[in-house]
This record gives C-alpha cells, structure tokens and sequence, in this order.
C-alpha cells in the first residue's frame, strides 16, 4: 500500500484555510526535517451531510487530527531520527515511546479514515477483486456490513473497527485507542482497506450515545471504489 511520508500532504500554501480555521503549518516545523503535515480534505466539511454533520468534520479535522499532527511531530522531533516511516515504524512499534504509537496512530488512521469517505458514497465496483473476496469471505456485501457492525459496535471505548485484507483474504477487526491493523501488537493484522472511528468525538454531537446509528450511516459516504483500489494493492 502507498507509505506516508512526511511532507506526502504538503499544499500549495504555508497556511491552508479550514472553514473558519487557519492553521498555520509553519509552526509544525522540525529541525532535523520535513513536518508531518495535517492534509487536505478532498470535500468540504459539510458535504458528508446528513451522515456525518458539518461541525463534527470541522473540530474532528482542524482539533482532534491537527492535534495528532502536532504532538506526533514533536514526538518524532524528540527521537531525532532523520528517515520517519510510520509503515515502517507501526512494523516494531513496541520499540518506540507510547507517544509515537498514539500520535502516529492518530495521524495515520485519521489520514486514512477520511479518504476513506466521500460525498454520497460509491458503489461497489462489481469487476475486480474485492467483490469477489468479498462474496468469498463473508458470503455477501450485507453480511459484511454485519460483521463490521458488531465488532465496531463491541469496540470497548474508543477506537477504530477495520475491514483488513492479509495475503488476500479479508476479514474484520477492531483496535482500541489510535491503535490500527499495521502495528506488529495488534491482535490481527492486515492492510487495511475500510476503517471507522468509533471514538465518541467523531460521532457524539449528532448521534450522542447511538453508535450504531453512525456505523448505519457510514456506508451511505464509503468511497468503495477507492476500497477497491487499496484491495488491489494489498
Ligand atoms: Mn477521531
């Protein structure tokens, strides 16, 4: 799958404007290289309405993965280390501090999540790898959304539920914190194709206490032709 580097999501502009947000990414500065930077959405906080509302997008992208952004860069910045691949990291993460495994945890599942998503969803694409793999391993689409309900649904607290692929076979499976499929401690890994935060900040404004409203919701803005394409990837 693609790696994410530092310097993957740099814009055009030192500052990107984020609804009424600025965020001055020039303060992410580090001395010993590039910064991870907080990306760029490719839709408009509001367009994933009425599923996910406008104001949770705004504070979920510019507080909580802005604030992921900022605290990983000062982990990495503190470990010193010129060449800084979270792929590569999440691979013997027990080795790095605890701030490195939720910061870049959060930056990378946050990244991921949101290109996860996209106005009105896509339909899955009925050639190709992944609707098969899908009819293969869970018998059909709905039963998948089933199985990826429950355990997003049975996640104790915080964290994420993820649709992973390994050597092909797809399977489904959660992880508490910033924690993802990557990371060599998770219990089961994977390349992740489809992911849900199922913290109560990306959730709880609209649907306070009903989590299983959103995960219902979620499947109206999956972008299930870019799920296929990490498929084919994996
Ligand atoms: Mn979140």
């Amino acid at each position: 799958m693609k790696k994410i580097r530092r310097k993957e999501f740099i814009g055009q502009m030192g500052i990107i404007t984020l609804g009424a947000v600025a965020v001055p990414h020039g303060a992410l500065s580090l001395t010993n290289g590039e910064p991870f930077m907080l990306p760029n959405l490719k839709y408009d906080y509001a367009d994933l309405e009425p599923y996910i509302d406008a104001q949770t997008m705004l504070i979920h992208h510019t507080k909580h993965h802005a604030g992921y952004t900022a605290k990983l860069n000062a982990a990495v910045q503190d470990m010193n280390q010129r060449k800084f691949v979270l792929e590569d990291v999440f691979k013997k993460i027990e080795t790095y501090p605890e701030t490195i495994r939720n910061n870049g945890g959060g930056y990378w599942n946050h990244s991921f999540f949101w290109e996860t998503l996209t106005p009105k969803g896509t339909e899955l694409p009925q050639q190709g790898g992944l609707s098969s793999a899908i009819q293969r391993d869970f018998g059909s689409l709905e039963k998948l959304k089933e199985v990826f309900k429950a355990k997003a649904g049975g996640q104790f607290g915080s964290g994420w539920a993820w649709l992973i692929a390994n050597k092909g076979k797809l399977s489904v499976t959660a992880t508490p914190n910033q924690d993802n499929p990557l990371m060599n401690i998770s219990a089961e890994q994977g390349t992740p194709i489809i992911a849900i935060d199922v913290w109560e900040h990306a959730y709880y404004l609209k649907y306070q206490n009903k989590r299983a409203d959103y995960i219902d919701a979620f499947w109206n803005i999956v972008d299930w032709e870019k799920a296929a394409e990490r498929y084919k990837k994996a």
